[in-house]
């Protein structure tokens, strides 16, 4: 079995440093918050930024600053979110894309999302695929629902792909959508085409389910501040890093051992692998 790649979702838009004290949200924590995740074993960071008053931005110079810092002490593939926050436009969404990262999120559907709507029709779909087609930036494709799976193979039916496989990550347990039980990973597993690569998370009290249930067939494992601030029930996380470190324990007892951003690369036929 190949590797298992890690990725760390460490800051998102939704956590607070309220709920969570050990949220990074300036460049410099992110960027310590990804080498010491790295260190731990993960090989990819989901990137969020916050702004000075530690309110979530798309904005392209913050980012800049948190790939800057991040780029100082590791080589973690940078995947930067497009998804950003409720209520943000599509072009505030679009701004880190600019960065050319190696990768960036792409949720390829509209979903409920605790009260809230997460918006992506099909214009700003196609849009958001089209400009990481051009600046050959790799779509992770974010499913919190069964249809956006359909969504994604129409885009690359009637767009071309993005690359030399599809990457999926399986978002369960949001409140509106789809949750983490085992047989709703299995079903989605089953329905992205052969080739691709797949990672998810689960989002809360999931999380734990949904990493075992991926470890059992063969996927990969997000986590992170941005999915779940527990380590267990009522008890923090005192790091991300925690966090991954806990996962990676856990593969190894399963004979499986994490990726490095190297290998990560290679299995996800990015950058020189991409050929
Ligand atoms: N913050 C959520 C509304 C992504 O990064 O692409 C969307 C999100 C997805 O986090
Ligand atoms: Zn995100």
């Amino acid at each position: 079995m190949e590797k298992l790649v890690i990725t760390v979702a460490g800051v998102g838009a939704e956590t607070t440093k309220a709920s969570q004290p050990a949220l990074p949200v300036t460049a410099a924590e992110i960027g310590a918050d990804a080498a010491r995740c790295c260190e731990a074993g993960a090989a990819m960071y989901h990137l969020h930024v916050r702004d000075a008053a530690g309110q979530p931005t798309q904005a392209r110079e913050v980012f800049a600053a948190a790939v800057e810092e991040i780029r100082a002490r590791c080589d973690i593939i940078v995947q930067t979110s497009t998804g950003g926050a409720m209520g943000m436009t599509a072009a505030e969404r679009l701004q880190p894309l600019e960065l050319r990262p190696e990768m960036a999120s792409l949720t390829t559907g509209t979903a409920n999302f605790g009260d809230d709507v997460f918006c992506n029709d099909t214009a700003l779909m196609k849009e958001f695929y089209t400009r990481m087609q051009a600046a050959d930036v790799r779509p992770e494709f974010e499913i919190f629902e069964a249809g956006q799976i359909d969504n994604a193979l129409r885009l690359v039916r009637q767009l071309g792909p993005a690359g030399p496989l599809m990457h999926w990550d399986f978002v369960l347990g949001v409140p509106g959508s789809m949750n983490g039980e085992p047989r709703n990973l299995v079903f989605l597993v089953d329905r992205i085409p052969a080739g691709s690569t797949w990672t998810c998370t689960g989002i809360g009290r999931w999380h734990m389910p949904v990493a075992m249930t991926a470890l059992a067939l063969g996927g990969n494992v997000r986590l992170g501040f941005e999915d779940n601030i527990f380590l267990h029930k009522g008890v923090l996380a005192k790091t991300n890093a925690e966090l991954v470190g806990r996962v990676v324990r856990i593969a190894r007892e399963w004979g499986r051992e994490s990726a490095s951003p190297d290998d990560a690369r290679r299995i996800l036929r990015l950058g020189p692998y991409a050929v």
